[in-house]
């Protein structure tokens, strides 16, 4: 039997995709159960609210949500489950990703959204992130997650001779 999804990632079309592989991959490196749908905010409100409460009661404990332009994704999940929600400003359109990024990070208070950085590197973090939220109540997913962070700082190079 598949694993109860603990993450569930949204984004606002398909377009994006792409840019959340690194996301899905890092979930992956921590043996975290994920689901992804596409369902846009602006076009499929309905669909959004009754994904949203259906997730919840199948156990998603932590949504992720992506979105480009105006992006209202992240913000309306929040509105609609008091889980954690953790927002990716993707950088399609005219103004690469700021226009997303000024949406997700100025929520107004109450309605709270972890806003990660534009585009992959901020997928990435957005798994990394909910790893660390599911961390807190799963000592064995803590455990991986400090490994990840030992087997990181052990890529320092200290004195190094940049010339050759
Ligand atoms: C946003 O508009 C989506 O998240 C996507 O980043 C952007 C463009 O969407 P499409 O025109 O590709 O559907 O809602």
């Amino acid at each position: 039997m598949p694993d109860i999804p603990r993450v569930a990632v949204i984004c606002g079309s398909r377009s994006d995709l792409p840019s959340l592989k690194g996301c899905f991959d890092v979930l992956d490196s921590y043996d975290i159960a994920w689901e992804a749908s596409v369902i846009s905010a602006h076009r499929q409100p309905e669909a959004l609210r009754e994904y949203v409460a259906t997730a919840e009661g199948r156990g998603v404990e932590v949504f992720v949500g992506a979105a480009g332009l105006a992006a209202h994704l992240p913000g309306v999940l929040a509105s609609m489950t008091a889980r954690p929600v953790i927002g990716v400003p993707l950088d399609g359109g005219a103004l690469g990703g700021a226009d997303a990024l000024y949406a997700i990070v100025q929520m107004p208070p109450g309605v709270p959204v972890a806003a990660v950085a534009i585009g992959s590197v901020g997928a990435k973090n957005a798994g990394h992130l909910a790893a660390r939220v599911l961390a807190l109540g799963d000592p064995a997913l803590a455990e991986r997650v400090d490994r990840f962070r030992t087997e990181q700082a052990a890529g320092a190079e200290i004195g190094i001779d940049p010339r050759g």
